[in-house]
């Protein structure tokens, strides 16, 4: 993994705050998991705790996603959440690095940054390796833990789904992925 790319990857806990990291192997090419993870605007396409998701067009560009975009998703009924707004702080196509950070929403994650990175391995051209970090504040009440755990098993949920999704893209359109 290139240093510049890792280095996305060290997150500063501060005090009352807890980080990991979530690795998953996917039998896809880079390129069709890319083109999964970089849809900032359809999140909810491998996400399954996301219901929904609407871009809000605060800057009058008709929604298209750069840096500064902001989603707001709702979350599916079961999970201490209703929804969540969060704002796509790195999108970077050539190093296939993406990164939000949550600004709002009702939910327990105040301060949520994660980075989802995609690599490929010496394994193949249709093998990739996915890399999702994350920051976050320790809830009242929780231990860090405690958070740790809640947060890496959404994480690795979206992973797995992700594979599953990414595999049947390739599968389905082998020359485009
Ligand atoms: C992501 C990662 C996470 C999303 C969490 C951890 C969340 O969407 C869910 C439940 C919560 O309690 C918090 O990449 C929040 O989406 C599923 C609403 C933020």
């Amino acid at each position: 993994v290139p240093a510049e790319v890792a280095r996305h990857h060290e997150h500063a806990a501060g005090v009352g705050q807890c980080c990991s990291a979530v690795v998953q192997a996917i039998a896809a090419p880079v390129d069709a998991v890319w083109s999964v993870v970089r849809r900032f605007d359809r999140p909810q396409a491998y996400k399954h705790f996301i219901r929904s998701c609407r871009l809000l067009d605060g800057d009058g560009d008709g929604g298209a996603v750069a840096v500064g975009s902001v989603r707001e998703v709702r979350v599916v009924s079961g999970l201490p959440a209703t929804s969540s707004r969060e704002r796509l702080e790195i999108l970077d196509d050539e190093r296939r690095v993406l990164s939000f950070r949550v600004v709002g929403g009702e939910h327990r994650l105040s301060n949520y940054r994660s980075v989802t990175t995609v690599h490929e391995t010496a394994a193949g051209a249709a093998a990739a390796v996915v890399v999702e970090s994350y920051v976050v504040d320790v809830p009242h009440g929780n231990t860090a833990d405690e958070t740790r755990m809640f947060v890496d098993t959404i994480v690795r949920c979206n992973l797995q789904s992700l594979a599953r999704t990414a595999e049947q893209l390739a599968l389905a359109a082998p020359r485009a992925a």
